[in-house]
């Protein structure tokens, strides 16, 4: 058994949030100790030469003697009642009053001197968060943006030290080892099926993204999707909806002919006056709009950045089109409800001209979900990786489906198939990490292999 010594805070996980920790128990001269599950963390002897005198144990956490410790942080990636950590995880800390093991959120929440803004939800998190940021910008507000995307939460308190506002993208897995987030406004855009294996179903699973609420002055929530709606107390909520809006609430509807952004009866931007497209980006903006009103944002740089927002890259992104057949980039669709937003946003229009690149790591989702969609708007879907089988399972009676080893088998497949006026769209449903490293890297092998295509193309014409 390593015993860790009394007094010293033990930071569970060497990732990205893990060295983020350290750096700021760095910055506050807390003493701490490392500990990784893993034999041997990728980069742990960059980390031990730029902390000298830090122990690092790696291996079973199981082998550690807690007993002693302050207080244990732990990675979002790691589950707090893993073994070695289950017993700690039900004991009060007698000097902050929140649980004996945390996350980096609660750290976060202790140091920071300028209000949250806080965005969760299973789809749309990333876009809304950077949209929000970018209105704030134009509103003339400081506001720091990270989290679950970009810069780790507690490195922008070094980084922006005179930020006016943190705009956080949180996940389910930060929430759950939050104890209360405090934020000025808070935001649970949908919930659909993902990470089941790590909460034990989906019950645990919106419990943890609940916890976004804890401690909020004001809440925007999808009025389409009650289960997004606080249980916990909260004075002010806002409700966003496709459907035109009822009351003050926000949504969709036809001034002057043309389809809206509303807030009640008062119409705020024009759909062809934004560059993103699709009904699932549509309620992203009414979103942003209702958190930027809630913070106190001006409404006319509001739309401005909107009219000006692009989108992300990774998400229903356009790469090119070739001989007339339109390619897309949706690897950041890694969960059914993602890849049903894509298909609805894309393939609604496209009456049997979509060619479908889905498979990967399921999650144990269910994917039948997809079977109706695809069998009114796909040509093909083409399934590669880990969980085809079970996708092909799910699709086989609807849609014609054919079965490949890996994403640029599947490219070259769609290539042959499609015609004039297709789309052929990777939106996998899936994680990546069963041949790719992450999301990023699959995204980056379908956007070579297009320009490639289109500058061979290009050159044969
Ligand atoms: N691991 C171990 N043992 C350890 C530590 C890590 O086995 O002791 C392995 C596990 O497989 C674990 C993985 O490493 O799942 C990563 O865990 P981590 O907590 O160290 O991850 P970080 O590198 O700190 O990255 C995390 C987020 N990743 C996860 O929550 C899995 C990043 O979100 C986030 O950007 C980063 O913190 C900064 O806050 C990525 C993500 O996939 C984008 N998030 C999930 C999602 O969006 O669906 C939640
Ligand atoms: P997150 O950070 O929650 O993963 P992103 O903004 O990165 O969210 O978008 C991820 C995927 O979710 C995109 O690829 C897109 O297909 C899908 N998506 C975007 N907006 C929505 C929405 N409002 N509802 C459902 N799916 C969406």
């Amino acid at each position: 058994m390593v015993r860790v010594a009394k007094g010293l805070t033990l930071v569970v996980g060497l990732g990205v949030s893990g060295r983020a920790i350290c750096r700021h128990l760095s910055r506050l001269n807390v003493p701490y100790m490392v500990a990784d599950t893993r034999a041997e963390p990728p980069g742990l002897k960059e980390f031990q030469a730029a902390h000298p005198g830090i122990e690092v144990h790696c291996g079973p956490l199981t082998l550690l003697d807690l007993r002693e410790v302050a207080e244990v942080v732990v990675s979002p990636g790691l589950d707090p009642r893993m073994p070695g950590l289950k017993e700690l995880a039900d004991q009060l800390n007698p000097r902050t009053g929140e649980p004996r093991v945390v996350g980096e959120i609660a750290l976060f929440v202790r140091a920071a001197k300028a209000p949250i803004a806080a965005i969760t939800g299973s789809n749309a998190k990333s876009t809304v968060t950077t949209l929000l940021g970018e209105m704030a910008a134009a509103a003339g507000i400081k506001a720091a943006v990270g989290g679950n995307l970009g810069t780790p939460a507690l490195d922008l308190l070094a980084s922006h030290p005179a930020a006016e506002l943190y705009i956080l993208e949180l996940s389910s897995f930060q929430l759950e080892t939050t104890p209360s987030l405090g934020a000025r406004c808070a935001a649970f855009l949908n919930l659909s099926e993902d990470h089941l294996d790590r909460h034990g179903g989906m019950h645990g699973y919106r419990a943890a993204k609940q916890r976004i609420f804890i401690g909020a002055e004001s809440a925007v929530v999808n009025a389409d999707e009650p289960l997004t709606w606080p249980t916990y107390p909260v004075d002010q909520v806002a409700y966003f909806s496709q459907r035109a809006p009822e009351d003050n609430a926000w949504g969709l509807a036809l001034y002057h002919n043309k389809l809206t952004l509303m807030q009640g009866s008062d119409p705020w931007t024009a759909i062809d006056e934004l560059k993103i497209a699709g009904q699932h980006n549509y309620l992203n903006a009414l979103a942003a709009l209702a958190m930027g009103q809630a913070l106190g944002f001006a409404a006319e740089p509001m739309c401005s950045a909107l009219r000006e927002f692009k989108g992300l890259e990774h998400r229903s992104e356009v790469i090119a089109q070739i001989n007339g057949v339109t390619w897309v980039n949706d690897t950041k669709g890694t969960n059914v409800g993602a890849t049903l937003a894509a298909i609805n946003g894309i393939g609604a229009t496209l009456e049997g001209r979509l060619i479908l690149l889905a498979g990967g790591v399921g999650k144990g989702a269910d994917f039948s979900p997809l079977a109706k969609p695809l069998s009114m708007c796909a040509r093909h879907v083409l399934l590669f990786g880990l969980d085809a089988p079970r996708l092909a399972d799910a699709l086989l009676e609807y849609v014609s489906i054919r079965q490949v080893e890996d994403l640029t088998q599947a490219m070259s497949a769609a290539f042959e198939l499609a015609q004039p006026g297709d789309c052929v769209l990777l939106s996998p449903a899936c994680a990546s990490l069963d041949q790719f490293t992450n999301y990023q890297q699959r995204g980056e092998v379908f956007r070579r292999w297009v320009l490639d295509k289109a500058a061979t193309t290009a050159g044969d014409a």
